[in-house]
């Protein structure tokens, strides 16, 4: 209803089928609260306003002491007496502390719809799950369910800069920070914490990893009387709000001469700190931290581990059961190209693998999915399955910051599926990265998932319509990494656009095709990086060529690719057998990663035959061509959807279109020049 933005997923329609409607009316009566507090209120006001809107019914929301009513959803804790005859010790076991159930009670006088949480946490999760499945128009006997989180933690981390800018961000503005203040536009806030708990969320860091002149400040008074207000609303959708922060906070801040964490005055300033925004955010979530990464300082300044650094901050924290995330980003930006023998995608594990059982209980590493920086291809971390005795995260990148800005259609889930699929072979076969970031491998209490978000203040909060798709995604995946990808877009595209089949077919089309396309016009092969230095948007096959950032693929005329076999730099090393083989192996090696693990000359043969010069041209070719079929995809949809949304998504298709055009012609004609090999085909490529 609010003109200003759309609610992306959660924008309810009435429902047409009228049988669905009639099946379920007689479940509606009323909306009874067995819990009395806000959480249980706030879930229910939820609901009302979905029935409102699908149904329009308006079920009176009430507390009853006694189930007298004949019809009605009843939200409640699991353990709640008055439930003892719906609900079974077995069911009651199995729902976890963020977890629900919901249970359909179906007699003759009787017609409940029970969702049961064990906390405040789960029932507002239980809530939205309700709601779309009635969206989805999933019949009774279907809504019944026991689900629980594989993940503690499901973080979204905002790269929001308080001057209101989103570093990577191509949606428009923050919505938390503007003008260097935090901005009381709670209702925004509000409508985020929404469509982020209808995902699976439990907690967003507020602001960008790097912290930089008022964000240094967010930690004291000044600022977390505000921050208290953002906490409060978070609260209410079972979402923790935590901060990233700067390490050398006790200088600037505290005006100590030094930020080394074995210093007792830089500690008890971090241990006083701490209780201070524990004074303010009861349930604060704990920091974030990007340490002796792009010029952040860190521990290194002082001559100290990470796991100093950390530990240290995590003592400040234990007594209130907050947590330290540090991020494993750290490598040598000042690196020069002459020099082949430091490969930037070994820094992590080395930096790391070292520190593994040096972490107190509550620090989580968290791991970008691959060894360099979100391509639009890499293989997995080698650091997953190498710290066996360390809490883990994974990070993704939802913003696409590599993948086409928000203006390409470049849909993230099918990538990062394969990445959760990997077999680290860390415990021997079946040690999936999945199963380390969740926990349940190595047995850990703290792991999970973070997504650098794709929000900001425009209309549909992602720029590109369809970008709605990846920050759905990355919730629904972090809930439960086994989903299908396709049911999880599928849902996506029936609870945004309707369950018209050809609006379906098509968009779903165009999802999970769009991460394929996106690469073969760009960098296939695992080749990455040619990009524009600094925005990092469009062609340029030697911006980072010459630079200092340690990403080089170091063309000539008769090969490119950096050898990162044993052979070469050693970086295979870094994995498990018998990925450390298989990645040796130029022959075994998986192709869409060719190029990064190997030197490859020109004519070398791929498995169908064509030389690695002609399936660069044909990949371009071929891309640059499927953006037409996204345009057509979307062209049979006009009509079919809101004309706004339409529109909007058909403008950034047509500018997809011009803008691979661009990336097949400078990339083709940059080989071109390199190599002198003409296309077998004919086509053409500029000289
Ligand atoms: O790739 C880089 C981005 C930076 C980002 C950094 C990081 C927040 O270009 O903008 O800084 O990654 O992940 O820390």
């Amino acid at each position: 209803s609010n003109p200003k933005y759309s609610m992306c997923w959660l924008s309810y329609k009435p429902i047409e089928k009228k049988e669905y409607v009639q099946e379920v009316e007689k479940f509606l009566g009323q909306i009874v609260l067995l819990e009395k507090n806000i959480y249980f209120q706030n879930a229910g006001n939820e609901l009302k306003i979905a029935l409102g809107a699908l149904f329009g019914t308006e079920p009176r929301l009430s507390n009853a002491e006694n189930l007298y009513m004949d019809s009605g959803i009843i939200l409640s804790k699991v353990t709640n007496e008055k439930l003892s005859i719906f609900i079974t010790e077995v069911e009651k076991e199995a729902v976890g502390e963020e977890g629900f159930l919901i249970k359909v009670v179906d007699e003759n006088k009787k017609k409940y719809i029970i969702v049961a949480s064990k906390s405040e946490k789960g029932i507002i999760y239980g809530t939205f799950h309700l709601i779309n499945k009635f969206r989805l128009k999933t019949g009774l006997k279907e809504l019944n369910c026991i689900e629980n989180p594989k993940a503690p933690l499901r973080i979204i981390n905002q790269w929001d800069n308080m001057d209101g800018s989103i570093e990577r961000g191509y949606a428009g503005k923050s919505i938390f920070f503007a003008n260097g203040r935090i901005k009381r536009n709670y209702k925004r806030i509000w409508d985020y914490a929404r469509l982020l708990a209808s995902i699976g969320i439990n907690g967003v860091v507020v602001n960008n990893v790097n912290v930089r002149d008022k964000a240094i400040w967010l930690i004291t008074p000044k600022y977390l009387n505000d921050l208290s207000k953002i906490a409060e609303i978070f609260r209410l959708y079972g979402i923790k709000l935590y901060l990233s922060i700067n390490f050398a906070s006790p200088i600037y801040i505290g005006g100590l001469d030094t930020a080394d964490p074995l210093d007792k005055n830089v500690q008890n300033w971090w241990k006083d700190t701490v209780q201070t925004i524990y004074s303010y955010i009861p349930d604060f979530g704990g920091f974030l931290v990007k340490a002796d990464s792009e010029f952040n300082p860190g521990p290194y300044v002082y001559d100290r581990t990470h796991a100093d650094g950390a530990n240290m901050l995590a003592e400040a924290l234990l007594p209130y059961s907050g947590i330290v995330i540090w991020r494993a980003f750290v490598y040598n930006c000042l690196q020069d190209w002459r020099d082949t023998k430091t490969d930037r995608a070994k820094a992590a594990y080395d930096n790391f693998k070292p520190l593994d059982g040096k972490f107190l209980d509550n620090v989580i590493l968290q791991i970008k999915y691959g060894p360099m920086d979100f391509q639009v291809r890499e293989p997995v971390s080698p650091l997953f399955g190498a710290m066996e005795k360390t809490n883990q995260m994974i990070e993704f990148q939802i913003t696409q910051e590599y993948t086409g800005q928000q203006i390409h259609l470049c849909y993230l889930g099918t990538l990062w599926k394969e990445i959760l699929e990997f077999d680290t072979y860390c415990k021997g076969k079946g040690s999936y990265v999945k199963k380390i970031v969740d926990g349940s491998l190595l047995g850990m209490k703290y792991a999970g998932f973070a997504g650098v978000s794709n929000i900001g203040d425009s209309i549909n909060w992602t720029g590109h319509d369809l970008a709605q798709a990846n920050l759905w995604t990355f919730g629904k995946l972090a809930w439960d990494p086994d989903i299908e990808i396709e049911d999880i877009a599928r849902e996506w595209t029936i609870l945004t656009f309707g369950d018209d089949k050809k609006v379906v077919d098509n968009i779903l089309w165009m999802l999970l095709n769009s991460h394929a396309i996106y690469e073969k016009y760009t960098t296939p092969l695992g080749l990455g990086w040619m990009v524009n230095p600094g925005h990092h948007y469009g062609p340029n096959p030697e911006g980072y060529e010459y630079s200092k950032w340690g990403t080089y693929h170091r063309a000539d005329t008769k090969a490119i690719g950096v050898d990162r076999t044993s052979r070469g730099t050693g970086y295979t090393l870094q994995y498990h057998k018998p990925w450390q083989e298989i990645f040796d192996d130029i022959n075994k090696c998986p192709e869409e990663l060719l190029l990064f693990f190997h030197r490859v000359p020109y004519d070398f043969r791929l498995k169908n035959g064509k030389t690695l010069i002609q399936f660069m041209y044909d990949s371009h070719f071929e891309g640059a061509e499927m953006v037409d079929e996204l345009i057509e995809k979307w062209e049979e949809l006009r009509g079919k959807i809101d004309g706004k949304i339409f529109n909007r998504v058909y403008e950034r298709l047509k500018m997809q279109k011009e803008h691979a055009i661009e990336w097949r012609d400078v990339i083709n004609t940059y080989f071109y020049r390199k190599t002198g090999i003409p296309d077998e085909k004919g086509r053409v490529i500029y000289p």
